[in-house]
């Protein structure tokens, strides 16, 4: 297979800084941090009012500020996007026990949050140009006992979202978007966050906007804001009610001034890792059984991950000598998302619904690898990424 998209540009306009030869540990992820001495005037401030958590000012600034960037009425943080996930599915009091379709091509998160809901996934399979969930199959999924779609804008891949809408309409379906990888995205010119019923982003130091630890729930909804408040705290309402049961899913002070600094400078950091995937479609290309991932004019993507596909099948390259041979040289690639939820232990051996008689899904989790993405990557190491993939 020839790799599709090559973009031949020289290049030399592009913020890719020359480095030294590398020889420090290079991760497929590095955690954009904010100015430390930026830090400690917040840092101060918290400790003089003594206030650390539980719905602190700098907390509400930020959801304030979440909100107006995403253009949703309802914008609620989380200490993580797991819990986020397991609180937007609460959310809609779906029927214990009922279906949710989701797709295997994920991390281990978006289904374990249906089975702790004690709802049933329902694994789909996925589309072959961007590996996110294929609407066909969610279609050919739907039962009576479908309550919802759990679909996830896997490496930043925006989903098909007007063929999931529509299915979700006719059959009367929660669809809810698992975003952990798509912060900054864009469908259509419309911020994904008001996409479907409810998204859940992530805000782990791995992501390109990041508070440490931390998650995001969005909704379309303004009436959504006090219920996801409760079940983010307890379901406590006042110093004598507690109204549902709620679990706590509070972002503490310190994770909420990183997200306030963070949101100054994470733009910068994305226009980086645009001209970064550049350089590694001038540097990649060209090469026989590598696919590039390509992103549809109407979306512009978050740039959170730079996924290459290896098509063992139709070229000599092997995914996993390229990646043993990466770690050789201090360079650490992720193999994001193999194994799939299908070949974990709690969902082994569940089936892959699908048009094909082999579902798609457990062709491309042979071929996924996330290369290096973030500012921290050089020249030196691109050289160095191309060498293997030539030699290998
Ligand atoms: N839905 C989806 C689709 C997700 O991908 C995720 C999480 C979630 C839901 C749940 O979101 P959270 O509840 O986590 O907010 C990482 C992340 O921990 C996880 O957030 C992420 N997706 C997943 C795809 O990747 P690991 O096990 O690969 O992380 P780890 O520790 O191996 O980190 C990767 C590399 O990053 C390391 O090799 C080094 C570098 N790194 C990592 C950390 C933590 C740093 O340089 N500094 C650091 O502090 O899961």
């Amino acid at each position: 297979m020839t790799a599709q998209g090559l973009i031949s540009a020289s290049g030399a306009d592009l913020d890719i800084h020359s480095g030294p030869a590398a020889v420090a540990p290079l991760y497929v992820s590095q955690p954009l941090l904010p100015d430390q001495t930026a830090l400690n005037s917040y840092i101060e401030k918290i400790w003089a009012s003594k206030y650390v958590t539980n719905h602190g000012p700098f907390s509400l600034e930020l959801e304030d500020r979440l909100a107006a960037l995403l253009h949703v009425p309802t914008a609620k943080l989380f200490n993580n996007a797991t819990i986020g996930l397991l609180v937007a599915l609460k959310l809609f009091e779906l029927p214990p026990g009922s279906e949710v379709i989701t797709t295997p091509m994920t991390f281990a998160a978006t289904a374990h949050s249906i089975a702790w809901n004690n709802l049933r996934p329902v694994f789909v399979d996925i589309k072959e140009d961007d590996l996110t969930i294929d609407p066909e199959a969610v279609e050919m999924a739907i039962s009576p006992r479908t309550s919802a779609i759990l679909a996830v804008h896997v490496y930043g891949c925006i989903c098909d979202h007007g063929a999931l809408q529509r299915l979700a309409h006719l059959h009367g379906l929660k669809l809810i978007y698992d975003a952990a990888h798509a912060f900054g995205a864009y469908w259509n010119g419309c911020p994904v966050a008001s996409l479907g019923h409810a998204s859940v982003f992530s805000f782990h130091a791995t992501k390109l906007f990041n508070t440490l630890e931390g998650g995001l729930v969005t909704t379309n909804r303004p009436e959504d804001r006090e219920r996801i408040y409760l079940l983010r705290n307890f379901g406590i309402k006042n110093e004598e009610e507690v109204v549902s049961v709620g679990i706590n899913g509070k972002m503490n002070e310190l994770q909420a001034a990183i997200g306030l600094l963070n949101l100054d400078i994470f733009e910068g950091e994305r226009e980086k890792r645009k001209g970064l995937r550049q350089r590694y479609r001038q540097v990649l290309g060209g090469l026989d059984g590598v696919l590039l991932q390509e992103v549809a004019e109407h979306i512009t993507q978050s740039e959170q991950y730079l996924l290459v596909r290896i098509d063992q099948e139709k070229s000599r390259l092997n995914r996993d000598e390229i990646k043993k041979k990466l770690a050789e040289k201090q360079i650490f690639a992720r193999k994001y998302f193999y194994p799939i939820c299908t070949d974990y232990e709690p969902f082994r051996n569940m089936p892959i619904i699908s048009k094909r008689a082999r579902p798609y899904a457990q062709v491309a989790k042979h071929q996924v690898l996330c290369l290096p993405f973030h500012s921290g990557v050089t020249e030196a190491h691109l050289d160095l990424i191309a060498a293997v993939f030539q030699a290998c």
